[in-house]
């Protein structure tokens, strides 16, 4: 674990299956609480104002999930996904204004004329929460190519209101990343038409997708806003090792795959240096790899010891990962439910509860409740 100071032994919940076992964090006991079930590869997961869960299913299906977490059929209206590979529907999450306008947005993988590629759909949420209607794309990161890996993608509005979008470097030609007339591996920032946002740093420059927000991206999965500081963290899987949590700043070039931690999965050294002049180092980095995915900051009342920390749901490492955090810096870390199950995302509910999406066919949402310590 490259630049992580000493952590402490993972905590493992002995009975999660059953609900019944206390986990003791160093900082709160809760209880992992089976909460929803029969979810194929969920994938993102959005809580409207009442409560009630929207969740994606890779292979291209939304549900809506009660607060008894009574799963609904699939809504109509999802538009077709290519689903393939790690392609398929992904991310959503609600406009700021859902209360008024029912706007969500959702990201995809698509086949196009030419391969396949991350795109941006905007839709209504029909009052019965039963459809989506007048659904739209917005916004297509080409150019498209064969293959179905690394299509990122995870979507979060700034405190500006721009929505921000990560896309993954397509994994055939990893130099796309540093290519600035291509939406491949990049952090986008967007008005919510989908154009590109207002004070985007590369707006008139010749040859750059003006949609650019940040470059040199590889596998991002994870965006989330830090609730102290307005900033954004994106979250991506390296290959080998090399998985990095990053500061979003504008203009920044995170290096893929010029520079970075890890190595090919052959073991070949794919990267001179682990950084470079001009190039963003990031946060906090792991090798071996953990391969996180979704990442939440903690912002609620039911944990009052984890407030202000950054979760990690991670798939290789099969657990959670929690940062403790000061301002924009990463202060230490602790490793929860370690080996137990792939988790896709974790998501923070209005209850104040812990969410975590299993990444499995049969997939579940689990619920972390607080416990006596
Ligand atoms: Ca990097």
């Amino acid at each position: 674990m490259a630049g992580a100071p000493a952590c402490a032994q993972p905590a493992r919940g002995p009975a999660a299956e059953a609900g019944g076992g206390v986990v003791r964090s160093e900082a709160a006991a809760f209880r992992v609480v089976p909460f929803a079930e029969g979810l194929e590869h969920p994938w993102g997961a959005a809580f409207l104002p009442d409560g009630r869960m929207l969740v994606t299913e890779r292979p291209g299906r939304l549900r809506l999930v009660g607060r008894d977490g009574r799963v609904s059929a699939p809504l109509s209206g999802v538009p077709p996904v290519a689903a393939a590979g790690q392609g398929g529907l992904l991310d959503i999450q609600l406009a700021p204004d859902f209360a008024d306008t029912r706007e969500v947005y959702l990201c995809q993988a698509a086949r196009v004329s030419g391969g396949n590629l991350t795109r941006l759909v905007r839709a209504r949420l029909s009052a019965d929460a039963a459809a989506l209607e007048a659904v739209r794309p917005l916004l297509d990161a080409t150019p498209a190519q064969d293959g179905n890996g690394h299509y990122g993608c995870r979507i979060a509005f700034g405190r500006d209101g721009k929505l921000h979008m990560t896309t993954g470097d397509r994994q055939r030609d990893s130099g796309r990343a540093q290519e600035m007339g291509d939406l491949a591996g990049k952090l986008l920032r967007l008005e919510r038409d989908g154009s590109p946002a207002a004070g985007n740093p590369f707006l008139g420059r010749a040859g750059v997708r003006p949609e650019i927000y940040a470059s040199g991206i590889r596998s991002p999965q994870g965006l989330a806003l830090n609730p102290a500081t307005g900033t954004l963290w994106e979250v991506e899987m390296g290959p080998r090792g090399g998985d990095e949590i990053n500061l979003v700043r504008a203009g920044a070039n995170y290096g893929w795959p010029l520079v970075g931690h890890g190595r090919a999965y052959s073991g070949a050294q794919i990267h001179e240096a682990a950084s470079g002049p001009g190039l963003q180092d990031p946060l906090r980095h792991w090798t071996p790899s953990i391969s996180p995915s979704g990442a939440a900051f903690y912002t609620g009342d039911a944990f009052p010891g984890w407030r202000g920390n950054l979760f990690l749901a991670t798939l290789s490492s099969q657990g959670l990962l929690r940062l403790t955090v000061e301002g924009d810096r990463v202060t230490g870390e602790e490793r929860l439910l370690w080996g137990e199950r792939r988790l896709r995302h974790v998501a923070q509910g209005p209850d104040g509860l812990l969410y975590l999406l299993t990444d499995e066919s049969r997939g579940r949402v689990l619920r972390l409740e607080p416990a006596a310590p």
